[in-house]
């Protein structure tokens, strides 16, 4: 997606910029002091015009990516694509139609004096179009760096690490692919996306997605950070491997742990999911027994119990994820 690197000027980068520029614009030889303001104005017309263009330009690029982006959209900034892309076409035309205004005004006009102040006043009142969408273009602005930072999800077979903050999915995504993500002591170490790849032979590539944690509140308080893996699991995930950690002072209890599998096991909708039970190498045998028995009796479903620190039944995920890829493939 080459738009998440298209450089958008801030109010006050194109302010300097004109400004700068039309200080450099000199009479040309025999040509009347009318006509140099009227270059004057028609430079920062035409250059607020380029900068508006270009914005409509990357909203509309965005909206013809996949619904998880125009989600991160509208979840990052508040509202859809289509009210900065109005908003933007209304700041064309008034910008047309002040342009106009003042080339009238300066034919009017009797004297050098006026003919100067009526450019100044048309670069001021231009600019203050680009001054009032300017929240916005920063807000795109961080956007657009945000998705620079997310990786490149296609692939045959999707699958999301999710859990709690400090689960151990970082870790395991190092130890299943060639991926090095970093690995914290502290929440939401992982603030992004991070992709790793499990290549299977003749069936395709398998995008492993390393998630940040999510926690046990309601949806409607999360935050952006949490959002990315929701989203990814709404929308891009095939498959979801949950993490549980049932070491002794853990920073989340098992209750808040359950309550997100469920809240995650609804976003992802009818997709298979593999559930673990990660730092195996932390609990003793008997604790290993009675918690795999709990998560099955609460979730129905069996986890495999897991070191990703050590590689304790790392093997066994993995095949599970292939055979999963490829039963889909068969479908
Ligand atoms: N003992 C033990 N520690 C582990 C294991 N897996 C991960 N850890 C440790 O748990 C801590 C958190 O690991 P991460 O992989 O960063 O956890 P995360 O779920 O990605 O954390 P966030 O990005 O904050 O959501 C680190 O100190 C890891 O070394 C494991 O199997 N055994
Ligand atoms: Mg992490």
């Amino acid at each position: 997606m080459a738009v998440k690197f298209t450089y958008i000027r801030s109010y006050s980068e194109l302010y300097e910029f004109i400004n700068r520029r039309l200080k450099k614009l000199k009479p040309q030889l025999g040509e009347q002091f009318s006509s140099l303001m009227k270059r004057k104005l028609n430079y920062t017309y035409t250059t607020i015009h380029v900068e508006l263009t270009r914005i409509l330009k990357v909203l509309s690029e965005l909206k013809s990516q996949r619904a998880f982006y125009i989600e991160l959209y509208r979840v990052f900034t508040g509202e859809n694509i289509s009210v900065f892309e109005n908003i933007l076409k209304k700041s064309i035309k008034q910008l047309r139609s002040i342009y106009n205004d003042i080339l009238c005004e300066i034919d009017k006009s009797k004297d050098r004096s006026h003919e100067a102040y009526v450019m100044r006043i048309g670069v001021a009142r231009m600019l203050s179009i680009y001054r009032r969408i300017n929240r916005r273009v920063l807000k795109l602005r961080e956007f657009l760096s945000e998705l620079a930072k997310m990786p490149d999800v296609r692939g045959d077979y999707v699958v999301v690490i999710a859990g709690l903050p400090q689960v151990g999915k970082s870790t395991l995504l190092s130890k299943l692919t060639n991926t090095k993500p970093e690995i914290g002591v502290y929440p939401f170490t992982t603030k992004t996306l991070i992709a790793g790849h499990i290549n299977v032979e003749h069936y395709g590539k398998i995008v492993l997605l390393d998630s940040p944690g999510v926690l046990d509140s309601p949806i409607e308080e999360k935050n952006i950070i949490e959002y990315k893996t929701i989203l990814a699991l709404r929308y891009l995930a095939d498959h979801m491997i949950y993490v549980f950690d049932f070491t002794e002072n853990f920073y989340y209890t098992p209750r808040e742990q359950f309550n997100v599998f469920f809240s995650l096991k609804s976003v992802l909708g009818d997709k298979p999911i593999t559930v673990v039970l990660n730092k195996v190498d932390q609990l003793i045998r008997e604790q290993i027994n009675n918690t795999v028995k709990l998560i099955y009796e609460v979730t129905g479903l069996e986890p495999i119990p897991i070191s990703a620190l050590s590689g304790v039944n790392l093997d066994v995920v993995k095949k599970i994820l292939v055979e999963s890829f490829i039963k889909k493939t068969q479908h």
